[in-house]
């Protein structure tokens, strides 16, 4: 399965996060993508420099038959729409757009798969319960719910539903 993950934490162009989120689901439709599942939003304290905002974020499952390099190409022409500055690693962005996971495929290079964050990031993994719960990480072989238990309990409480 092809799965994406979506975060937002600074109004752009499209509004607010939560509108900068379904405006990008919106955005992949029109660019050889179907969302065939989508996460609940949820609000999310950041991981990463301090003095940004909560995120929200959210995990697409889609359809597509772009290979996963031209995905990452297509989000991040996506990201780039809706005013994407890259500047600090891990800092506030109006969209981010992750290829989390491409039929299990390994990848190592400019483009990682899986997205090698994936185990550590409680934003990640909550919504990725929503779409996926079958899914298991394709190198390690734990499931997604095993990876979120192994996460503290004061980290897990921090992941609010919207
Ligand atoms: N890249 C390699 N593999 C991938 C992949 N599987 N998916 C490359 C997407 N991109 C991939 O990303 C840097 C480079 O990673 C890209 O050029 C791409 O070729 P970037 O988006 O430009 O920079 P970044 O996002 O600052 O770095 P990075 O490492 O991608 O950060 P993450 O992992 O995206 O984390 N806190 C909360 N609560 N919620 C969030 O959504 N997001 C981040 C960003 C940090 N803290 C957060 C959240
Ligand atoms: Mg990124």
């Amino acid at each position: 399965m092809i799965l994406v993950g979506i975060g937002s934490n600074l109004s752009g162009k499209a509004g607010s996060p939560i509108e900068t989120v379904k405006e990008s689901l919106r955005a992949m439709q029109t660019r050889g993508m179907t969302i065939l599942t989508c996460s609940d939003f949820y609000d999310t304290p950041p991981v990463g420099p301090s003095g940004q905002g909560h995120y929200v974020n959210a995990v697409v499952r889609l359809g597509s038959v772009i290979g996963p390099h031209g995905l990452l190409r297509e989000l991040q022409t996506i990201e780039n729409q809706f005013g994407r500055q890259r500047s600090v690693k891990w800092g506030a962005r109006t969209l981010d757009l992750d290829v989390l996971d491409w039929h299990g495929h390994l990848v190592h290079g400019r483009l990682n798969l899986p997205h090698p964050e994936i185990s550590r990031r409680g934003f990640v993994l909550r919504p990725l319960m929503d779409v996926a719960p079958e899914w298991r990480h394709p190198e390690t072989g734990l499931s997604v719910r095993a990876l979120w238990n192994r996460l503290s309990v004061t980290e897990r409480l921090k992941i609010m539903k919207l």
